[in-house]
């Protein structure tokens, strides 16, 4: 199915919209903006908002966060038009989550489209973090697998994930996860480790290419960070090749 044929299927706001910003720009390209100071982040953002479908965050990188930056990055976010994916992989128990995701100094509940969690404490992670994202038309992603090496998320926990999923799918948008992990439409699939020039770097991550991710294993959005704005890159020049790669590798899986 092509991604406006996927937008039409999804009952979370989230999920539609995300997929008609993929079909719109003609882009599965997330970048994962792993950048420490205010002005790296708002000038990357600028810089390669044309071409990504959505910017993934760590806010708590950040060492100049300030309330003014939230402001700058909306107005980036209607100039270019991608969702915003705060990568905070809760992990706690309901009540907690449920704190850190509308309070504290980041007030992510009230920015952030989509967030994601790991399914490690049960449901009720799932369950305190929709209390407050599902009124706010948020999405939420549960980590199902991971590209680190060793990673414990396999076998039985992915299972075990993507049942959790089904029962949640109210908020619940997809996964992050190295492939589809089910056969119908009903989910988003986001993947990171995602590189054409290297294979890992010297801390766990491991890479695979575009075309891997979307075409050998049915992924429907790639997550880039360092492959764009690493030392030495031309972000723009990086951000437009992983889009075309990406956005090729989709239209030989749909026959085009
Ligand atoms: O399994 C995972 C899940 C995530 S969300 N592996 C990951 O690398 N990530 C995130 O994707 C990670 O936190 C980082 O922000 C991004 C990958 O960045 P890169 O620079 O290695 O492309």
């Amino acid at each position: 199915m092509t991604y406006s044929e996927r937008a039409t299927k999804f009952t979370n706001k989230v999920a539609r919209e995300l997929f008609e910003i993929v079909e719109r720009k003609k882009t599965n390209l997330a970048l994962a903006l792993d950048v420490t100071t205010k002005q790296e982040f708002l000038n990357i953002t600028d810089s390669v908002g044309p071409y990504i479908c959505c910017l993934k965050t760590h806010i708590d990188i950040l060492v100049d966060f300030d309330d003014e930056l939230i402001e700058q990055l909306k107005r980036l976010q209607a100039k270019h038009s991608f969702l915003i994916f705060e990568d905070r992989k809760f992990a706690d128990i309901g009540n907690t989550v449920k704190h850190q995701y509308s309070q504290g100094i980041y007030k992510i509940s009230e920015w952030a489209d989509i967030i994601d969690a790991h399914s490690l404490p049960g449901d009720g992670i799932v369950s305190g973090l929709k209390e407050v994202g599902l009124p706010l038309g948020r999405g939420l992603l549960l980590l199902a697998e991971m590209s680190s090496k060793g990673s414990l998320a396999t076998g039985s926990y992915t299972d075990a994930t993507v049942e959790m999923a089904q029962r949640h799918k109210d908020f619940v948008i997809g996964f992050i996860a190295g492939r589809k992990l089910l056969m119908n439409d009903d989910f988003v699939t986001m993947t990171p480790g995602v590189g054409l020039d290297v294979t890992k770097d010297g801390l766990g991550q491991q890479y695979r290419t575009p075309r891997d991710v979307i075409l050998e294993s049915g992924s429907d959005i790639i997550i880039v960070g360092r492959g764009i704005y690493g030392s030495g890159k031309d972000v723009i020049a990086e951000a437009r090749r992983y889009r075309d790669v990406g956005w090729n590798a989709y239209e030989e899986r749909i026959g085009k």
